[in-house]
């Protein structure tokens, strides 16, 4: 393990106004995305729509990385320069999704352990010569009645760890994405329940592999109530019962935290942001790694037409923007309309 490489990648996936997109989706969620706009899911379709995002003028001064799928890290931009090769010429880490997803766990109804640990070594080895510097691997805990179990969380803390340790191994920073997930009907204090139970099992099966910590990045959810609650959490709730449940948690040493966005609107999860960074006296960065809250706007722009290709790339522009700002606490609710 090369610890100084790991802790400069790290450092520059979280650098200053900057942060990640996850453009990871697996083939099943690409094509959802792409159902919504009525948009058949080819892998020419899919290339295409990467290219959009990847090569959008000027996106370099607000993201720091690109998280991929197996199918994207293989791709060209229609020029023939490979994906990898071209977002790091621009200076932007290339990174990729190594986790097969979430499946049911045997005897648990409900919940799921996420799959992938099989051949992970050799994967990665692969992935480092395509040029990744980084990768993901994403724990999906639900909330619900009588779940999550004790059994389940600790079952994903410690697959999470044996990835991180395998990516070290490789000189690849881990992602580590334990997402409490906030499609249930569920208050913000039950979600900060459950993400506390989830952040301190992560750590203490990350300090029990041997995880080097300034070598890796936290991608959590926020603390936020669920979708169907019926008791909606204020921005200001949300980013200071997040940062509470964090600062419990999460060691100064690890050097960023990047959120998922989960579900949020993009300018809620920019909002919340924006409010967290405000917060004096942090001792990691804040930063964003999200899929949805960054492009939504821009696959609706975009729509599969050629002749909205660059329409597509001004939404995704504007938005990594805003999350530029609010990496400095500099978004303000309402920005999204004046913004270009
Ligand atoms: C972009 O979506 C990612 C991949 O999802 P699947 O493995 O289900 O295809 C996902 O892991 C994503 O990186 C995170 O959940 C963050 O995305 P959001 O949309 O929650 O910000």
């Amino acid at each position: 393990m090369n610890r100084s490489e790991l802790e400069a990648v790290a450092a520059a996936m979280v650098a200053r106004d900057k942060g990640l997109l996850a453009a990871d989706e697996s083939t099943g969620t690409i094509k959802k995305r792409f159902d919504q706009i009525h948009v058949e899911s080819t892998e020419e379709q899919r290339r295409t729509y990467r290219e959009l995002l990847f090569t959008t003028p000027g996106i370099a001064q607000w993201i720091s990385g690109v998280i991929m799928f197996d199918e994207t890290i293989r791709q060209k931009t229609r020029d023939g320069v490979p994906f990898p090769q071209y977002l790091t010429k621009l200076g932007i880490v290339p990174g990729i999704k190594v986790d097969e997803g979430a499946k049911p766990l045997a005897q648990f109804p409900g919940e799921t352990i996420t799959e992938g640990l099989d051949g992970l070594r050799e994967r990665l080895i692969d992935y480092h010569r395509l040029g990744a510097r980084f990768a993901k691997w994403r724990a999906v805990i639900d909330i619900g009645e009588g779940i999550p179990s004790r059994f389940a969380i600790e079952a994903n803390a410690h697959a999470l760890a044996r990835y991180a340790a395998l990516c070290q191994e490789q000189d690849i920073v881990p992602i580590v994405e334990p997402e409490v997930l906030m499609d249930g009907a569920h208050t913000l204090e039950r979600c900060e329940q459950v993400t506390d139970a989830v952040l301190s099992t992560v750590f203490d099966q990350l300090a029990a592999h041997r995880i080097y910590l300034e070598g890796m990045i936290l991608k959590p959810n926020m603390v936020i109530a669920g979708k169907k609650s019926p008791v909606r959490s204020s921005p200001e709730q949300v980013a200071t019962a997040t940062i509470r449940c964090l600062k419990r948690h999460v060691p100064a040493a690890v050097p960023g935290i990047a959120f998922l966005s989960g579900g949020q609107t993009p300018a809620e999860a920019t909002t919340h942001l924006s409010l967290m960074n405000r917060s004096k006296g942090l001792p990691w960065q804040l930063s964003f790694s999200y899929g949805r809250a960054l492009q939504d706007a821009a696959l609706a722009a975009w729509s599969g037409k050629s002749a909205n290709f660059s329409a597509g790339q001004k939404e995704f522009h504007k938005w990594a923007r805003l999350n530029g700002m609010a990496r400095s606490g500099g978004f303000q609710p309402g920005m999204e309309q004046q913004a270009a």
